[in-house]
Formats: C-alpha cells, structure tokens, sequence
C-alpha cells in the first residue's frame, strides 16, 4: 500500500479556502518553491561546475560577492517576475530595492537568496530567507517599508537539505519536507519546546568578548544549562532551535579590540533575515528582541539594508536576555 502525504501546495490551498483568499498567494508561494529548488540545483552541483567561489565584485554591505550570491539573485528575480504578482523585491543582492510589477502586484518581497555565505565554499548548510507584505487593497499604497508585525508570511529554505519551513499570519509555522518526486509534503506545525533540557544557546563563541558587558555576564552565567551548538549559517541555526527550543543570538559588537570591527547596530539585516526568523518564531510560540530589548517585529525599517542585532527563540529565554537588555 503506497502511503500518500499531503503535499504543499493542497496545505496551501485549504488554507486559502478556509480564510477566504485568494489564489494569488499560492502563485507567489509556487515562484518561491521553484526558486529554491532551482538555487539548490546549482549549490549541488556547484563544486562540480567550480560555482563556490568568488564572483570578483563587492555588494552593497561591502562584501565579497559570492559566484552563488549571484546565481541565486539571478534565479530568485526570474521567478519573482514570471509569478506577476509581486510589486518590487529588496534582497540583500541588490542595494536599490528592485521594482517588478508595480502597477498590478499584489505583494512586496524581501529576501536573501543564499544566507550563510561563509558556508558556500564548502557545500555546508545554507539558506533561502523570505518575509512577504501586501499591498494595502483598502486605499493608496505608498511602498513603505513593512516593519515584520506587517508581514502575512515568512520562510526558508535550509540547503541543500531540502527542508522547507512556512509561517503564516496567525496561522502557525509549518514544516514540509521533501518526497521521492521532489515535491514538498507532509505539514508539521512547529511549536518551541517548552522542555528546557531540550534547549540550544546558538551564537558565535569567537565574538563573545566584543559583546556588551551586561550580554557576556548573561552568557556566562547560563551557558553550562544548555547544549552549544553553531553551524554559521541563521538559516541552519535557526532550523535547530524550532526543532529543539532555546535562543540563536547575534548581539551588537561593542568592545572588539579594533574599534572598526565594531557593529553597535548588530550584523544581521532586519527585513530579509532578523524579522523573518523573528516572525516564524513568533507564530511558533517564541519571540525576539533587537539590543534594546525591543520586539524585532515592532521595529520599524528606515532603509532596505538596515542591519539588527538578534536575540531569538523559546520565549522565557529571550524575556530573560531581555530584562538584562533593558536595564
Ligand atoms: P550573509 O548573509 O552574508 O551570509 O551573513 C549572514 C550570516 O552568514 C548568517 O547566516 C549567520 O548567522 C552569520 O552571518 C554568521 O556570521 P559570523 O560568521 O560572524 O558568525
């Protein structure tokens, strides 16, 4: 007896029906799916095909652009385009937000087409970050930034392990996983364990001393009650804490002992990285701050590439940072 799983694309439609929307989220979803597969196609056979190193160009963060960086902006944009329905897109490839269907696009997109580049040249674990808002239907649409508390939807791919996770507005974070046929299937609603013992601390222990006092201090007194575990990709560390509960964090750099090295206003990108995590979180029952202990969703974008710092994961653990963060 063949065991047949509910695929993807069937969640999405009942879900559709049962809220009432309408069919062009699924067209916008069914872009984004072909765009990750088609990215983790060229990550697989990227070694082979010598498409793990660097392209020769620096972007806007002033980074060395990935050849993958490149492929995969390239893939992502020809899908976006091809759905119709999308207005414009920011992605941390591209310093100008990119303008697509302006006039009849329903959606603005903002994502970052590999996340995890330090992990490229090695084939390891990285990811596909989108965050998804809707044009406002009621009255005149001004393009504003969306803060994350706008978004209706959030997600990742974690390549190449063809895992895929979904959030949607007030309706829960899905994972999917893929069949023999390729197809993404088989819905599991994500809720953070409330099981301490489970819990990860994720963050990068090389930095641990450039953080703020009060942040040290935190991590020095709790870090013995929880596993350690960092892969250097938010994507893959991000994917661990939904299974397993605890925090992923990425404070403010403020003590480096070269003073240029310094990021106060953290590393990670509010729109396509920081406040999509921080939405699956929030819809998997967790929550997130920035380095004031403001909610990560409340934040308000000022510009495209606006960067944060992140403290994200099982509610009582980030409440806890957070507390610190306030005084
Ligand atoms: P990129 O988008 O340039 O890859 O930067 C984001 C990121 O790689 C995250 O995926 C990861 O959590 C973090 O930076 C790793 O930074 P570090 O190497 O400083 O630990």
């Amino acid at each position: 007896m063949i065991r047949f799983e509910q695929t993807f694309m069937n969640f999405l439609l009942d879900h559709q029906e049962k809220h009432n929307r309408t069919y062009h989220f699924l067209i916008l979803m069914d872009a984004l799916i072909s765009a990750a597969k088609h990215i983790e196609h060229y990550y697989l056979t990227g070694a082979l095909k010598g498409n793990l190193g660097l392209a020769g160009n620096v972007n806007v963060q002033g980074e060395d652009v990935l050849r993958m960086d490149q492929i995969a902006q390239e893939i992502t944009v020809h899908y976006l385009r091809a759905s119709g329905r999308v207005i414009h897109a920011i992605s941390e490839e591209s310093e100008k937000i990119i303008p697509i269907n302006t006039e009849d696009g329903r959606y603005f997109v903002y994502f970052d087409p590999l996340d995890g580049s330090s992990n490229v040249p090695h084939g390891l674990p990285v990811g596909f970050l989108f965050g998804i808002a809707k044009r406002n239907l009621e009255g005149s649409e001004d393009g504003h930034l969306r803060a994350g508390k706008d978004y209706i939807a959030a997600g990742m791919f974690v390549i190449p392990t063809g895992t895929f996770t979904l959030a949607l507005k007030d309706a829960g974070t899905w994972r999917f996983h893929t069949d023999e046929t390729m197809d993404f299937v088989k819905p599991t609603r994500m809720i953070l364990s409330e099981d301490a013992q489970e819990w990860e601390l994720s963050f990068n222990p090389a930095h641990r001393h450039t953080y703020a006092e009060n942040v040290q201090n935190w991590i020095e007194q709790n870090e013995r009650k929880y596993v350690f575990r960092y892969l250097g990709s938010l994507a893959g560390d991000f994917h661990r804490i939904l299974s397993n509960g605890g925090m992923f964090m990425y404070p403010a750099i403020v003590n480096d002992p070269n003073p240029e090295k310094n990021r106060p206003h953290g590393k990670l990108r509010l729109m396509y990285e920081a406040a999509v995590v921080a939405f699956m979180c929030q819809e998997a029952g967790g929550t997130a701050v920035d380095e004031t202990g403001t909610p990560t969703l409340d934040l308000q974008p000022k510009e495209p590439h606006q960067r944060t710092a992140l403290y994200v994961g099982s509610k009582p653990l980030v409440d806890d940072i957070a507390r610190v963060l306030l005084r």
